[in-house]
């Protein structure tokens, strides 16, 4: 699993996904996303994110985005991104 969070950590839905991870007991590797550049707004990492915001955590091959917001809210699978296999998570 790997979980993207902002550059400075400061996302606070980013740490409540990493929390929830390690209290869960889960093992994940994470990857910074800079924001402040606009690196969320990439090619690579829209492929990733269909929101293009952190947390997104990839499982498995599927890129999971938190819930959306407010502008982007829909039910289930449509936030949900084949990512590449050769992807680390
Ligand atoms: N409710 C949102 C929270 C995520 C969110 O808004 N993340 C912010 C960082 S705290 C972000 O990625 N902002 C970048 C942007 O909106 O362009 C979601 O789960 O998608």
């Amino acid at each position: 699993m790997l979980l993207y969070v902002d550059t400075n950590f400061a996302s606070p839905y980013a740490l409540a996904v990493f929390v929830s991870l390690l209290e869960k007991g889960f093992t994940f590797d994470i990857e910074t996303v800079d924001l402040v550049a606009r690196a969320h707004h990439g090619p690579s990492f829209a492929k990733t994110s269909i929101t293009q915001r952190v947390p997104t955590l990839v499982h498995d091959g599927l890129g999971i985005p938190g819930d959306g917001g407010d502008r982007t809210r829909t039910s289930g699978a449509r936030h949900l991104t084949r990512v590449s296999a050769n992807r680390r998570h």
